[in-house]
């Protein structure tokens, strides 16, 4: 078995030694850097280089300075760049499923999220590979709460302000709320804000900490509407110009980002919201009367979205549900 082992280890060394030539991808984010998304990858491009010896470096580009981020997937669809880092929730005119990720108040933890991905991975895959694309991990941000400068007393107090949104999702959800929505890339949140642009935003309390939204936002109720993912995907031309034993190393040290990106988020949302309330800004539970109007408002958006997406959504949420339940039986009879 060792000396198998060791085989197989010569054996990957020799094949990245023969074909010597290094390979380069550039991969497009639109997001910073320094966020728990950023480092993630970073750690992952290092894996990459490392395990493949040199053979393959990914160089990335964040913060929408390559590309914008609602145009990065079709820019490694069309070999622009090889590969990148989309927020799936944005992708739903193209890849409807993957609306999945921001339909409200279905998903509430990571538990949740986690059996959210498990059932939508399969048909997301196909759909990647249908446009030239091979998904390589998938990481949630932390839970969507509401951010407002004003207190949120009656359903009232959203009409006629202005939402920032970043995907179908928030946009519907503002138009429904009387709110106008407007569209703010998540890098330049803190500077809307600063400009008088918006009165309130669902995102993470990630996102809030990262744009130091203190100034502005006083009040932050944590709804948990949705987990939305970032999906970092390469082009399948791209990926298969590797060899053998760099294809496999790139999809293990995916596999590690993946894990290593979800406990990251955990412990971001745990943080940002510590860093919110730091700084003066009200962590609060939403008043009864606007929580039950905001879930019926979830139910009306979640008709809508099943309604566009037809079987796909019920091949998503059957297998959700159904894990969900014989999970929770499971966890209930531990005399087994
Ligand atoms: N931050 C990103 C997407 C979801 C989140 O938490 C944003 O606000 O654009």
């Amino acid at each position: 078995m060792k000396l198998f082992a060791m085989a197989a280890l010569l054996a990957a060394g020799a094949s990245f030694a023969q074909n010597s030539a290094s390979t380069t991808w550039k991969l497009a984010t639109g997001y910073r850097a320094e966020s728990f998304h950023g480092k993630n990858l970073s750690q992952f491009a290092d894996e990459v280089k490392a395990a493949t010896q040199g053979q393959l470096s990914i160089e990335l580009h964040p913060n929408n300075a390559l590309i914008k981020l609602t145009e990065i997937r079709a820019s490694v669809e069309a070999g622009k760049v090889q590969a990148g880092e989309s927020i799936m929730s944005g992708l739903t005119k193209d890849i409807p499923t993957s609306g999945a990720d921001s339909v409200p108040f279905v998903v509430s933890t990571y538990a949740d999220a986690q059996r959210l991905w498990k059932s939508q991975r399969p048909l997301t895959e196909k759909a990647f590979a249908q446009r030239g694309l091979k998904v390589l991990y998938a990481v949630p941000w932390p839970p969507q709460g509401l951010h407002s400068k004003k207190p949120i007393l009656s359903m009232q107090d959203f009409k006629g302000t202005t939402m920032r949104t970043y995907n179908p999702t928030t946009l519907r959800i503002a138009e429904l709320l009387g709110a106008k929505g407007q569209d703010v890339p998540m890098v330049e949140v803190g500077k809307a804000l600063k400009e008088g642009r918006i009165d309130s935003m669902i995102t993470s309390a990630v996102t809030g900490a990262e744009n130091k939204v203190w100034g502005d936002i006083k009040h932050y109720y944590e709804i948990n509407a949705w987990f939305p993912k970032n999906i970092v995907y390469v082009n399948a031309k791209a990926f298969t110009a590797l060899s053998a034993p760099a294809q496999k190393a790139v999809m293990d040290a995916a596999a590690q980002a993946e894990q290593r990106g979800w406990q990251m988020s955990q412990k971001a949302a745990a943080d940002s919201t510590e860093e919110l309330r730091a700084n003066g800004v009200k962590i609060e539970r939403i008043p009864r009367e606007i929580d039950v109007a905001l879930k019926r408002l979830g139910e009306k958006f979640s008709r809508e979205w099943v309604t566009s997406v037809g079987q796909d959504a019920t091949a998503i949420f059957t297998p959700y549900y159904f894990d969900g339940i014989s999970g929770a039986q499971t966890a209930q009879s531990p005399s087994k």
